[in-house]
């Protein structure tokens, strides 16, 4: 299994950076302290052809659907998929979404076609983009 590393995001709210998304710790949060668009970019420690990604997201007023881009990038920063997903926003739910390199081939095991980092666009929200956790299973 590979495991976040470091992280940079679109915006930060005082006090609420985005290394609280990958700490481990359920109680800090990230809070780019602002609507969609956002990103949180995270950083894998090795290389891997596919991965679960899971989130905890903090919304408040939590009523509406978190709508989500999932960007998988090589270590050379070429694009290897992209996943577009609706969660039903739950506060401090866990979600997971299975994500794969579309480019694997047959017995390459090239680092080119492993996934290195994880672009996370929230493209809609009910409410400033915030999360609890973001990690890999
Ligand atoms: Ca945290």
């Amino acid at each position: 299994m590979s495991e976040i590393v470091s992280c940079i995001c679109s915006s930060e709210y005082p006090g609420h950076p985005c290394r609280n998304a990958i700490d481990g710790d359920k109680n800090t949060i990230w809070n780019s302290g602002g609507f969609a668009p956002q990103f949180i970019e995270v950083l894998l420690d090795a290389p891997v052809n596919q991965l679960e990604l899971g989130f905890v997201p903090e919304m408040s007023p939590a009523f509406g659907d978190l709508k989500i881009e999932f960007i998988l990038i090589n270590n050379k920063g070429n694009e290897l998929n992209r996943y577009e997903n609706i969660f039903p926003c739950k506060t401090g739910v866990l979600e997971k979404i299975k994500l794969r390199s579309k480019k694997i081939e047959e017995n390459d095991n090239s680092d080119f076609y492993k996934i290195s980092k994880i672009r996370v666009n929230f493209l809609g929200s009910p409410s400033w983009i915030a999360l609890r956790e973001i990690r890999t299973y």
